[in-house]
């Protein structure tokens, strides 16, 4: 069963399942700064994706050496159902005092950024640095819907909006707590 609320045009759902087989026009993946793929989400979208999303990393690293924690960069999405992967860096969990949520936040920021810019109509997210990095899943899902509501409620009235964003969760744990949060933001 799918939970959403609505923020001012745009429909925020969660769901459980692998985010490489949720139809969106832009998928954003949890990569590292090198961009040359690795494990967790980011392998899954680059094996199911295939070498095309790897060769597009691979130039936009020899153009500005990779990507910074907090940035994001888009590629074609290969065969995913999809029509972009926006690759974002999240922040690994360092104990809080390195500017783990600021960076998080920026994550989601510059990710809707791209992909706005980019016409997206549908955003599915996965929860960024929540699995290698460890960031603490309760407090990565309150940052991720704040960061993501606060991005929609500042959009002018004639700026393109994404008509959903679908919070793609991959365990069981992410998905209660998402459900929970999104709850509390009714
Ligand atoms: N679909 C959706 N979510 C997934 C999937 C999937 N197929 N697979 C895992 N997750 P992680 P991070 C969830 O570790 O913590 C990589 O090696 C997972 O349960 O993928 O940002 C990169 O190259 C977790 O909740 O990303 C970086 O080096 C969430 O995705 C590093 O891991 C994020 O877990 C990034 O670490």
């Amino acid at each position: 069963m799918e939970a959403s609320i609505t923020i001012n045009r745009t429909v925020l759902t969660v769901v459980r399942g692998d985010i490489t087989k949720i139809p969106a026009d832009v998928i954003v993946n949890a990569a590292n700064t090198s961009l040359l793929g690795g494990g967790g989400v980011d392998g899954a979208i680059h094996r199911a994706g295939g070498p095309e999303i790897l060769d597009a990393c691979r130039r936009i690293r020899a153009q500005q050496g990779g990507c910074p924690v907090g940035e994001a960069v888009i590629t074609t999405a290969g065969q995913l159902p999809a029509q972009y992967v926006v690759h974002t860096v999240g922040p690994v969990w360092n104990g809080g005092d390195d500017d783990e949520a600021e960076k998080l936040r920026d994550c989601y920021r510059n990710s809707l950024t791209l992909a706005i810019e980019h016409g997206a109509a549908s955003i599915a997210f996965p929860n960024i640095s929540t699995g290698i990095y460890s960031f603490p899943k309760l407090l990565a899902a309150e940052i991720a819907l704040d960061a993501v509501a606060e991005y929609l409620c500042e959009l002018a009235d004639d700026a393109p909006a994404p008509k959903r964003i679908i919070f793609v969760c991959y365990d069981a744990e992410n998905e209660l707590i998402y459900r929970e949060t999104l709850g509390n933001c009714s």
